[in-house]
């Protein structure tokens, strides 16, 4: 007999299952006869959702009223997994919905598992914007994610024979019960045509772009919630349709075909995220999604300045647009546009509001992923901004002859315009160099990355802009990554230390004396075990109980992104060593091992393909030898995503973290299996150095060539030696060469033999081999002392403070967006 208020609101079991019901009957229209799975899901989503909606418009209001500064996030990818867990756990209602189910006979992780993951990133470009909103709204910072609707997110992997297949990932098809369609705003965005000039009237010239095709771009808003806070954010994200004159345009001409044509391939442009990661794809349909949702979003931002304000004078101090990489970059020539072309503000004065209102991040260091627009691609597409980019550069290599005069090649390194070589690249527009000019600040993701930033790719801005560049480096949620996804650790903490650590990651150093503690100690790793056992029992569904894994042996864990520098290879080189020296001598005393490989690998790259079906195929030869098999397991999970990573990340003890020394910009994985107690064996690269400083060397293995080393190697390097001198190395290229792992084909793997040694090894695997396999060696060994390695293990928990995205985020508001705080407060 509760209220109907009370079904909105209520926060009591009983409450939300008066709710639940409710939407099952009158949402759903189904009954308990008729009831699927999937309307469980949707039921409770619904009903979680209500208690949303009251805080969420009140967030508005508050915002508005305090006529606060805003932040607005645009990224090209939010990789937010599932909604529901982390929206429960933010809203302190768990024991609340698992009451009220199961008075019903439901178990509220059966429902949570019906919801897909809203998949719509590669990896941790995208992954980090989803913890920056959590963080965001934690922090009552009014801030707004903006991003592409994608009808597809990233590819389902499935392997066949070995072997990567994609398949569409239409996570729509059922619908979404987070997002809120807005028909009623929509937005313009105009593509192609020309610019006409023509004298304004003051003795000056202004631009008209005319002859435009026009896509609309509609929003979608979905809830942010903040965790003990009554802030609930917002993340818009765009959606393509097509636009009314367009169609009548061949209406009226009666080609009804062509009207129909031309609207489907409007909505093209929000149809599919692009599956690569740190990899520039150069195509057409790219350039316009990046536009199509830069376009939408300015309008959007400038609409709610407009609210409150006549001038642009104070845009910077109501307005902070943070470019997540260069995907957004071209949002400063469409600033520019705007100011120029519609508001008729000077040239300077748009430029100096420009640049103090943006600022760019920076996740990458290599060339192949840095973008490049090629002068005629952007000239025909936007050919506005093309003009606008040639003035940018026009005002700053002015500035910089004056600054730098006679240095014709300073000048050509920082241009926005890369001038053409016959035959090998054509003019194009480098983004990065847009994105620093026209920002008032640049960071990169981790301590090392920003000094790579500085020291080498963008040194000389960084010599002219010393006070532009800013490191901030990465982190992650943790309610996200430590209390919905390892609730069982997540308690065991609570009860030792209170629960501080859900705001202040920093409090779980109180976790110190316990790791002295021998009744913690056993409670930990328990917990931990009962970890592994989840993690055994997804490889028992996937591979249907074919493969045996021993729950005593180490859970070595290697999950992210396919790609040559992340170096799955040394991993399972080490794997095949492990092997070998099995096969040499049967009676060979190891610690047993169960290696874990998961990750995707960009559709159109060839050889990180080929390595997942090397890992497949060395898989499928060590867990049928019935001398190795008990003692060393290889399993690739299939199809990588955010809610198989919550998972994968309590049962892991041991995370890789082996890329090349300089080239991965941050990494996050690293910090959630630290904060889940996985010991790292890592590399000096990225924020694994800062880690390491955070956990102590004693509590981390390290091991490999630093970027120094790497550097001065770097131009006599020849692997051959590595392979001549190195007799396990060489058995492990000459068993791939012979094809031991593909009889069927033996020259199968030959091209990544081919990489690694006529290619020159880029990525310097054979250089680091051994002193990984030795690295390797000391984790076995201090596998061996259980007590000691869960002491390890609470202390690296104890020490992931300093990797909260909240910690970042607090950062970055402090001193590249100058935002504070805003509470929203309920109690009228
Ligand atoms: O900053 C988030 C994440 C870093 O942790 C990774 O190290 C880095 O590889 C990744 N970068 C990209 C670059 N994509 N583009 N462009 O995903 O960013």
């Amino acid at each position: 007999n509760l209220s109907a208020y009370e079904s909105y609101h209520g926060l009591t079991a009983e409450a939300i299952q008066r709710s639940f019901l409710d939407h099952l009957e009158f949402t759903l229209a189904k009954d308990r006869f008729t009831v699927t799975h999937l309307d469980q899901y949707l039921a409770l989503a619904y009903a979680v959702r209500d208690r949303l909606i009251e805080r969420w418009l009140r967030t508005q209001d508050t915002y508005y009223r305090a006529d606060a500064k805003r932040v607005y996030y645009l990224s090209m990818e939010f990789l937010m997994g599932r909604t529901l867990g982390n929206a429960i756990v933010n809203l302190n209602l768990k024991e609340e919905c698992r009451r009220a189910l199961l008075d019903l006979g439901y178990r509220l992780e059966d429902i949570q598992e019906t919801e897909p993951d809203a998949g719509l990133g590669n990896g941790g470009l995208g992954r980090l914007a989803a913890c920056f909103l959590d963080s965001m709204a934690t922090l009552a910072l009014p801030g707004y994610g903006y991003g592409i609707r994608y009808e597809y997110g990233i590819f389902n992997q499935e392997i066949k024979d070995g072997e990567q297949v994609e398949q569409p990932d239409n996570w729509l098809r059922y619908g979404n019960p987070w997002e809120i369609a807005r028909p009623e705003v929509l937005y313009p965005v105009h593509y192609y045509g020309e610019v006409v000039q023509f004298p304004n009237g003051n003795g000056k010239i202004a631009h008209k772009w005319i002859k435009t095709e026009t896509v609309l771009a509609m929003a979608y808003d979905t809830p942010i919630p903040g965790y003990g806070v009554q802030n609930v954010n917002t993340l818009r994200l765009w959606s393509s349709k097509a636009s009314r004159e367009f169609d009548f345009h061949h209406f009226n001409e009666g080609d009804y075909i062509s009207a129909v044509r031309s609207k489907t391939e409007s909505e093209t442009i929000s149809k599919v995220l692009y599956p690569n990661d740190n990899r520039h794809s150069g195509k057409e349909l790219r350039l316009k999604q990046e536009y199509f949702f830069v376009a939408a979003t300015l309008q959007d931002i400038i609409r709610r300045y407009k609210k409150t304000r006549k001038t642009f004078d104070e845009f910077p101090d109501k307005v902070a647009i943070q470019l997540n990489d260069t995907h957004p970059a071209i949002a400063i020539a469409e600033l520019m546009r705007i100011f120029l072309d519609e508001e008729n503000i000077p040239w300077e004065k748009a430029w100096e509001l420009t640049q103090a209102t943006i600022a760019y991040t920076n996740h990458t260091v290599l060339p192949e992923a840095l973008e490049k627009w090629t002068v005629e691609l952007l000239g025909k597409v936007l050919p506005r901004h093309l003009e606008i980019i040639y003035d940018i550069n026009y005002h700053f290599l002015r500035d910089v002859r004056v600054r730098y005069p006679n240095n014709e090649e300073l000048v050509q390194r920082v241009s926005l315009v890369e001038e053409p070589v016959p035959g090998i690249r054509p003019k194009s527009i480098r983004m990065a160099n847009l994105a620093i000019v026209g920002s008032h600040r640049v960071n990169g993701v981790a301590a090392l990355h920003t000094e790579i930033l500085k020291r080498d790719l963008f040194r000389d801005f960084a010599l002219m802009f010393p006070e532009k560049f800013e490191n901030k480096t990465n982190g992650i949620t943790q309610r996200r990554w430590l209390a919905c996804c390892n609730p069982q650790l997540a308690s065991l903490i609570t009860e030792a230390i209170g629960d501080k650590w859900m705001t202040d990651l920093y409090e779980m150093e109180k976790l110190i004396p316990f790791a002295d503690d021998p009744g913690f100690r056993q409670a930990w790793q328990k917990v931990k075990q009962d970890g592994k056992d989840i993690l055994i029992e997804v490889v028992n569904q996937t591979w249907k109980h074919k493969l045996r894994i021993d729950k005593q042996s180490l859970f070595d864990c290697q999950v992210k992104r396919i790609h040559e520098y992340k170096r799955q290879l040394l991993n399972l080189f080490h794997a095949i060593t492990l092997y070998n020296r099995l096969r040499h001598q049967p009676n060979l005393d190891i610690v047993p091992r169960t290696i874990f490989f998961s990750g995707k690998a960009a559709p159109g790259y060839r050889l990180a393909k080929l390595i997942i079906r090397l890992i497949n195929a060395v898989a499928d030869i060590i867990n049928h030898d019935v001398v190795t098999r008990d003692r060393l397991r290889v399993v690739f999970l299939p199809n990588y995503r955010v809610s198989l990573a919550e998972k994968i990340m309590p049962g892991a003890e041991l995370s890789e973290q082996i890329s090349t020394a300089g080239m991965e910009a941050s990494g996050t994985g690293n910090m959630k299996f630290a904060l889940n107690g996985a010991l790292t064996i890592g590399t000096l690269d990225g924020a694994n150095i800062e880690i390491a400083e955070e956990v102590g060397r004693d509590n981390i293995f390290i091991f490999g060539l630093t970027v120094e080393e790497i550097a001065k190697l770097k131009p006599h390097y020849s692997p051959w030696d590595y392979f001549h001198s190195d007799p396990e190395l060489n058995e492990i290229l000459n068993m791939i060469g012979a094809g031991y792992f593909s009889p069927l084909d033996k020259e199968l793997f030959h091209p990544i033999l081919f990489s690694l040694l006529e290619g020159g090894d880029q990525y310097f695997v054979l250089a680091d081999y051994r002193a990984y396999v030795e690295c390797q060696e000391r984790v076995a060994q201090a596998y061996l002392d259980q007590d000691q390695w869960t002491r390890k293990s609470i202390l690296n928990t104890a020490k992931m403070g300093k990797f909260s995205s909240d910690r970042t985020i607090q950062e970055y508001a402090q001193s590249i967006w100058r935002v504070s705080p805003v509470p929203v407060n309920m109690v009228t």
